[in-house]
């Protein structure tokens, strides 16, 4: 690996693998796959990528054999507050990948509060940031650590409750749990080594940031056309959402009227468009925004 090459650790399959790869390609950076898939180049920019299992990606960036990783907050703060002297931090919340880390326990069953979960066993592949919310909520209960199909362990008698992800609530249903309560807010992170890197390295970096900011604020972000009586003006303007300093532009022979143009930093509904055609806009036009610098 050359010293001044970006190594950055994604996810090789699974729920991460994809819109991390994606997030990349909207980097507008093109990834070359190795005939292993372990190892991939990136054209553009001097980065290469190692594609693991995402249990591993906290620990190769806070111990400098990656310099960068995409990887759940669920699985960084567990892996965090688990290794001694871990050093990886945070720079970017990514937005993909959301999901919840949660308490559940069987619907109608006895437990139906946090402090009811006293001296009961709790299955969980989280360990360490169940320890923490039991210790701040001064529950004592007995942790039974399991790798997956956590939510199987009160069917089969071996838990009272869980503590495990949650995405739609699917899951939980099928196997008549319920929720008891949020531990862990969780999406995707991009995270990088805590240690002191290279200037051309820190270079890369600050590149790649630039782009991946660009790339995630041209997601919400829409770019809003639209003609508007001069008299309603200051009306319309405050419907566009998130706008900063829209153009007002003139209009070939109609005096009493501007075409607006603006960018809006957050989602346009039709709710929106509604308002402004009542209070008197046409010709409105809404477009996706690709991407954003500046
Ligand atoms: O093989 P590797 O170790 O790399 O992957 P993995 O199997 O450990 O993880 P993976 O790919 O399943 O998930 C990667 C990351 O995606 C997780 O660490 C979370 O940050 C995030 N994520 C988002 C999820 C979910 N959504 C999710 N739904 N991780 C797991 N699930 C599970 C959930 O526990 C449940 O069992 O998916 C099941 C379906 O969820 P429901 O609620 O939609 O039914
Ligand atoms: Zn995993």
């Amino acid at each position: 690996m050359s010293l001044n090459r970006i190594q950055i650790a994604l996810q090789k399959n699974g729920r991460l693998a994809e819109d991390s790869l994606e997030l990349l390609k909207n980097c507008g950076l093109r990834v070359v796959r190795s005939r292993d898939d372990l190892f991939c180049r990136v054209k553009e920019l001097p980065i290469d990528l190692l594609l693991v299992r995402d249990d591993d990606i906290p620990n190769f960036v806070s111990s400098g054999i990656c310099d960068l990783g995409i990887v759940g907050e669920n699985v960084f703060s567990e892996v965090g507050q688990t290794v001694e002297g871990f050093s990886a931090k945070i720079v970017e919340r990514l937005g993909f990948s959301a999901c919840r880390l949660v308490l559940a326990v069987p619907e109608n069953g006895a437990i139906k509060s946090v402090s009811d979960l006293e001296g009961a066993t709790i299955a969980t592949s989280y360990p360490q940031l169940l320890h923490e919310f039991l210790k701040k909520n001064s529950v004592s209960a007995r942790t039974l650590n399991m790798t997956g199909s956590v939510e199987v362990a009160p069917r089969l008698k071996i838990a009272d409750a869980i503590c495990d992800i949650v995405a739609s609530g699917a899951t939980l249903a099928a196997n008549g749990l319920c929720e008891l309560t949020t531990i862990l807010k969780s999406e995707a992170l991009l995270i990088r080594s805590g240690q002191a890197l290279s200037v051309e390295k820190e270079a890369i970096i600050h590149r790649l940031l630039a782009r991946i900011r660009g790339a995630l604020g041209a997601e919400d972000s829409k770019y809003v056309m639209l003609h508007a009586d001069k008299a309603r003006l200051p009306d319309i303007i405050k419907l566009l959402p998130g706008a900063e300093s829209p153009t007002i532009l003139p209009l070939q022979g109609v005096a009493d009227k501007v075409a607006v143009h603006a960018v809006c930093r957050e989602a346009v509904f039709w709710e929106t468009m509604e308002q402004l055609q009542a209070i008197g806009a046409s010709s409105i036009l809404v477009l996706p925004i690709e991407k954003m610098m500046g």
